[in-house]
């Protein structure tokens, strides 16, 4: 414990997170997520004696080991560390922090550089399915140098492609949990879906927004809130997630008519703060309800047409690109998006102690 424990610190797509070998952790989850707790500096609103950044997307952590499967290189576990509260969770994936991953395997030695590009096929323990992704590995070394932007951050970086085959029902067991495509609860029209994460959408006028207000201006929405709150708690068990007071998932996402040319319009709660941008997994999700006869998209969605198609997700600060293709009608098969990652410290963290959770 003197010598501190190795970690990278990497942002992953929009999000931030701590990235550790498996092996330098505790077995025992209890030990580790009270360690991570610890690392974060959580529970703590401004995890100030820890190295979180106060915030649910710069609170995250990925444990990543040697995978014994045929069909995966390594294995990838996504913690989610609360802010506020003692609490670590398993309950969800996350696609930005998985951005991450192979170029922290290719640097770790787990996984060789190609020249060129290599291709890092990912199990994601959290849901049980694999994405791979293709790193730029210029003279065999992980470059975080290019030219590949994404919205919600500045500048550009090497591009990091991700791609998901068959994410359908990754938490929930089905793509439609209730059998529907659209359900009711508390009066509002839902659609309960996970194509990857579990995620409730929403009409941003069934929930008395317009669905293009700031993510400040919707935090501070009291009502909403608390709406949001009594809906999400109600669909947990109905997308087989059991209760869901203590976990990050179902995402509450609220739509609307695309505003910057792009499909869909979204804001999303995840669930207790209102997301920056958009998830990953999350995105994913939606564009998959996007695409569905008779969900509550219906009406709102501008949906190009063709087997693949390319639905840019619109958010606060921008839009995310989700590829879905889908061979048979209402089958989404394969989706994928472009992401970027950046090592920003490599090093050993100093958790001030362990605390009881
Ligand atoms: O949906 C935030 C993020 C995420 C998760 C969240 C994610 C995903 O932006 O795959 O990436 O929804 O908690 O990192």
């Amino acid at each position: 414990m003197s010598d501190g424990i190795p970690c990278m610190w990497m942002r992953g797509g929009t999000s931030k997170g701590a990235y550790f070998l498996a092996a330098d952790l505790p077995a025992d989850p209890e030990q580790r997520d009270a360690l991570l707790l610890s690392i974060m500096g959580s529970p703590d609103a401004r995890q100030i004696d820890g190295i979180g950044g106060a915030d649910p997307l710069t609170s995250k952590v990925a444990v990543v080991k040697p995978s014994q499967r045929d069909d995966a290189d390594v294995d990838y576990l996504f913690l989610q560390v609360f802010v506020d509260q003692a609490l670590v969770t398993d309950a969800q994936n996350c696609g930005n922090i998985l951005a991450g991953i192979g170029p922290f395997a290719i640097e770790r030695g787990l996984v060789e550089a190609a020249e060129g590009t290599t291709s890092v096929r990912i199990f994601m323990q959290n849901t049980g399915q694999t994405a791979i992704a293709r790193v730029q590995t210029p003279a065999k070394q992980v470059t975080y140098q290019g030219a590949a932007k994404i919205d919600g951050v500045p500048g550009t970086s090497a591009p990091v492609a991700v791609q998901f085959n068959d994410i359908a029902g990754s938490s929930c067991g089905a793509l439609l949990p209730t059998g529907s495509v659209k359900d009711c609860i508390d009066g509002v029209d839902v659609t309960l879906i996970d194509n990857g994460m579990p995620v409730v959408i929403m009409r941003a006028k069934d929930m008395g927004i317009t669905g293009r207000e700031s993510r400040e201006e919707l935090e501070a929405n009291e009502s909403l809130r608390h709406k949001l709150e009594s809906i999400r708690l109600q669909a947990g068990p109905k997308m087989n997630l059991g209760d869901v007071t203590k976990k990050s998932v179902p995402k509450m996402t609220m739509i609307t008519e695309p505003t910057q040319g792009g499909a869909i319009t979204t804001r999303t709660f995840i669930p207790h703060r209102c997301h920056a941008s958009i998830g990953v997994l999350g995105a994913v999700s939606v564009a998959t309800a996007l695409v569905l006869p008779g969900s509550v998209s219906e009406g709102l969605a501008e949906i190009p047409s063709g087997e693949s198609k390319s639905l840019s997700v619109e958010h606060p600060i921008g839009e995310m690109t989700v590829i879905l293709t889908l061979p048979e009608q209402g089958e989404v098969m394969s989706a994928a998006i472009l992401r970027t990652a950046r090592k920003l410290f490599d090093g050993a963290v100093f958790p001030h102690q362990y605390q009881q959770i």
